[in-house]
């Protein structure tokens, strides 16, 4: 419990059996409730987080934000938490970033890894992407956002009744942002996080995945 709120981490694993580890042994005490969704990892990313005491949930069907969706389904804190299983995104953060929603009195509070700060954690290329995919989901949408593909955000569960999410993949971050951007009753915020490097491979493919999110965000905007 933080504050009276009872919290759930919720973090989508594929193939994550060092980063997990890294990430779980550092989740403070006050979180009521981890959940890994893992999608069929062929490593040990399932037995690492079962053994470090998170709840895993095994997903057959693939993808990002399938992944999402089903650990929304089980999770019942007040207040979820995401992360990346790769340990790219801070752990340590976690309460800094629920002093920050409750203070700015928002139902969703987005980690922006920008200005990303760890010259290691970022490739010139997917700053580039990351840099276009926020300024055309501020155009599109009118809010000024600095990361849209940030994985890390802290939000009332009870906004979960009231959004629409449909994207399976990758384009699930950007997704569930601008539905809390969009709708009249939901406030959203954001705020800097220190982003550094992962462990093991990434899963982003930043072609096919950097243009579907555009695509994605031009239909939602115009549908
Ligand atoms: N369960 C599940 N997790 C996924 C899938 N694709 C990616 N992930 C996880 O989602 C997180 C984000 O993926 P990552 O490769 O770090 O993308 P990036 O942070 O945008 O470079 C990581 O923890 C991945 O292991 C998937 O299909 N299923
Ligand atoms: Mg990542």
């Amino acid at each position: 419990m933080y504050k009276g709120l009872k919290i759930t981490v919720i973090i989508p694993c594929l193939n994550e059996e060092e980063g997990i580890r890294l990430v779980l042994q550092d989740i403070p005490d006050f979180v009521d409730e981890t959940i890994v969704v893992d999608n069929n990892s062929t490593d040990r990313t399932g037995d690492v987080a079962l053994s470090m005491g998170a709840k895993v949930i095994h997903e057959k069907m693939p993808g990002y934000g399938k992944a999402y969706k089903r650990g929304f389904a089980e999770a019942t804190g007040d207040v979820i938490i995401t992360l990346d299983g790769d340990h790219s995104y801070p752990v340590s953060g976690i309460s800094y970033l629920l002093e920050a929603f409750l203070h700015l009195q928002v139902d969703f509070l987005n980690a922006s890894r920008f200005p990303v700060r760890d010259p290691r954690a970022m490739s010139f290329k997917h700053k580039i992407g990351n840099l276009i995919l926020s300024a055309a989901t501020s155009i599109l949408f009118l809010r000024w956002v600095s990361d849209s593909q940030s994985g890390m955000w802290v939000f009332k569960r009870s906004i979960l009744s009231k959004i629409k999410l449909e994207s399976d993949g990758m384009a699930f971050s950007e997704e569930i942002k601008v539905e809390a951007i969009k709708h009249p009753d939901l406030t959203f915020g954001e705020i800097s996080i220190l982003y550094s490097s992962r462990e093991g491979e990434t899963k982003l493919n930043p072609w096919r995945d950097g243009i579907n999110n555009l695509l994605f965000l031009i239909r939602k905007r115009f549908s």
